[in-house]
């Protein structure tokens, strides 16, 4: 039946026993793709059901479908056309793992982090009206998602602007990890409360029966019932903000979920319609373990066993024991991470310190703040994010952390080049977004070695706000040193000492600096290899003796050029007057970067040794005079 459906038309031609094999068929489907192509498999077996609904109730590309963060949207994708290309899924040139607008009219809104939906939802109602359009504007939102602080602004919003729409809440107890907070547990109670059930369906039939006997009675009538509401009626604070709470509704039951559809359809006014799913749901391996099913790379789809990657450590594996290793040595040490326990490699550090580890939820700029606040108290927090994350904490970096000069370690995992996320989840920009903030320095590693060094130093230092920066994926297989040492703040490395051209590498560019310089053995030339190891402060010694000796400098960074470190080596030389010194700049240009390997990647912007290789040769003596 799949493969029948081509759009949403011709799903709602099908009965209700055809629309629960259609279902059947679509998590067959997911289940047995992604073991290859890997993706979010958990979050899509989970909305199943609900995504035929919505489908089948709505008219999409009329009405706006938004889901937030996306990676629940593979179902959608499935349902609107384009299931003959899943096999492309996260791969270069292929199906986004995202909403993506250049795709399909049916994606009409493009996310990847969390939290933007209800935001894009009343943009997109408050535009309807005023362009005095009819459709319906539906954002579906997880209880993950929903702990966010732009969730709550928006919320905000809706309830003050009172247009027509619907948030469906996609509660499975779960964000990656187990979720967290107030708002989590409140949710509990709507979703487990069966008295609170009841008694809202009692009240409201009692007050139906009520005869409508003028005006004293039924301003009366709605008294009771707003008293009652505090007491007995689940979804209160969503009523108390302006919201018509319906629910909660079994998100696997199809027929339930269009009847409460249909019902939200004809409500006036912001409606949420709160939706109980499992995440994971009819995969066994996937249900049992949804933290581990949440996105992952390839599995056994009969038994459910994940395929490890064979290698080196991962950097992240390298934080998780240095941080177990340094949180015994110093019990001033605080971990937050913000809803990536797992991620992040903080799970140990939970285990072994619950008392220093602080999960905030998907709440990344409340995460920054408190950070901070911390750090005033004297001691010592580390907040592990993505660096495509800490995007969202900006202003809490720069306006609480950096100007007050707080000592606070930021752990950047997956900096740089991220791969088959793609375009919304490259870590690219941290260089450039930190490196402008006064009292910030910022460090990366050249190896895994290197960057338990690195973390040992950020802990040591006393001077304000450090940034590590890391990349996804294995370290380079160098053998781990016993005793950590602090690395001199603003110093780099000569790891080879050449002449007439100095590739200058930013972290995880020192091998592939390395490399090109192997090539050019061969040819005879040696050009000086640096291992800058910070971006702020550069090594400005260094820099002003290659200029005055005379050399050409090429930098390499896994970062976008503009802004990036190096901007920072041109600013720097030519700040001090060196204005012949040859700078060439390699790194990320300036556009988003689409999903593929992260080797595909860098061979799309030229980011490779033998581009390098090539640049050094043209900057070669020999060649620039015959030039
Ligand atoms: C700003 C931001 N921080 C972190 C993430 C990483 N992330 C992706 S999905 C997710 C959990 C979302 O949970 P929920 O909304 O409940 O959806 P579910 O996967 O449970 O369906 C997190 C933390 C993100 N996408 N965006």
């Amino acid at each position: 039946m799949l493969a029948s459906i081509h759009s949403p038309e011709q799903l709602k031609k099908l009965n209700s026993q055809q629309l629960v094999q259609l279902a059947g068929e679509i998590r067959e489907f997911l289940v047995s793709n992604l073991a290859v192509t890997g993706g979010h498999l958990a979050p899509n077996l989970g909305v199943v059901e609900l995504t035929i609904a919505l489908h089948y109730v709505f008219n999409s590309p009329q009405d706006k479908l938004i889901w937030d963060v996306g990676h629940q949207a593979y179902v959608h994708k499935i349902l609107t056309g384009r299931m003959d290309r899943f096999d492309t899924l996260r791969k270069y040139k292929g199906l986004c793992g995202f909403p993506k607008c250049s795709e399909s009219v049916h994606d009409v809104w493009e996310t990847g982090h969390s939290s933007t939906s209800l935001s894009a939802a009343i943009g997109m109602a408050i535009a309807r009206d005023l362009k005095k359009e009819k459709n319906h504007v539906v954002a579906v939102i997880g209880d993950g998602a929903l702990t966010g602080g732009m969730a709550f602004e928006a919320l905000n919003h809706i309830g003050h602007e009172k247009k027509d729409l619907i948030v469906v809440l996609n509660d499975n107890e779960m964000s990656i990890a187990e979720n967290v907070g107030a708002m989590h547990n409140y949710l509990s109670n709507l979703r487990t409360n069966g008295s609170y059930i009841q008694a809202k369906k009692e009240v409201e039939s009692l007050l139906k029966k009520i005869p409508a006997v003028g005006g004293t009675m039924a301003r009366l009538a709605e008294r009771v019932k707003d008293s009652l509401k505090y007491l007995l009626v689940s979804g209160v604070l969503f009523e108390e903000l302006g919201l018509t709470y319906l629910g909660p509704v079994d998100g696997h039951n199809m027929s339930d979920l269009m009847e409460n559809m249909k019902r939200a359809k004809k409500t006036k006014g912001p409606v949420l319609l709160h939706v109980i799913t499992k995440k994971g749901k009819g995969y066994g391996p996937a249900e049992a373990d949804s933290d581990t099913f949440h996105g992952l790379g390839q599995y056994k789809a009969d038994s459910g066993e994940v395929i490890k990657a064979e290698g080196p450590p991962s950097y992240t594996s390298v934080f998780s024991r240095t941080m177990v290793q340094l949180g015994n040595e110093d019990e001033r040490i605080v971990a937050i991470t913000a809803a990536m326990p797992g991620g992040t490699g903080l799970k140990a550090f939970a285990e072994k310190y619950p008392d220093r580890f602080f999960d905030v939820g998907i709440a990344e700029q409340h995460a920054t703040t408190l950070a901070g606040s911390i750090a005033s108290q004297g001691l010592k927090p580390v907040f592990a994010v993505y660096s495509t994350f800490l995007q969202r904490g900006y202003d809490q970096l720069l306006h609480d952390v950096c100007r007050q000069n707080l000592n606070v370690v930021f752990a950047v995992d997956r900096a740089g080049l991220v791969g088959a996320d793609g375009e919304t989840h490259q870590g690219v920009f941290d260089i450039a977004f930190m490196r402008m903030i006064p009292n910030m320095t910022i460090m990366m590693p050249k190896d895994e070695n290197e960057f338990q060094h690195m973390l040992y130093t950020a802990f040591h230092y006393d001077q304000g706000p450090i940034a590590v920066r890391y990349p996804r994926g294995n370290g380079e297989g160098v053998p781990m040193d016993e005793e950590l040492h602090e690395i001199p703040i603003g110093k780099s490395e000569i790891i080879h000492q050449g002449e007439n051209v100095a590739i200058i590498a930013f972290g995880n560019m020192v091998p592939t600096a390395l490399q090109g310089a192997a090539i050019l053995k061969g040819e005879g030339m040696q050009p000086t290899v640096v291992n800058a190891r910070f971006a702020k402060p550069l090594d400005e010694e260094l820099l002003f003796t290659l200029a005055r000796e005379g050399y050409s400098i090429i930098t390499l960074e896994e970062g976008c050029l503009t802004g990036g470190f190096g901007s920072a080596v041109m600013e720097t030389l030519s700040q001090a007057g060196f204005y012949h010194t040859v700078v060439e700049c390699m790194g990320v240009p300036d556009q988003f970067i689409e999903h593929g390997s992260v080797t595909e990647q860098r061979e799309e912007m030229g980011l490779t040794a033998d581009v390098l290789a090539k640049k050094v040769i043209s900057l070669w003596p020999a060649q620039r005079q015959r030039a």
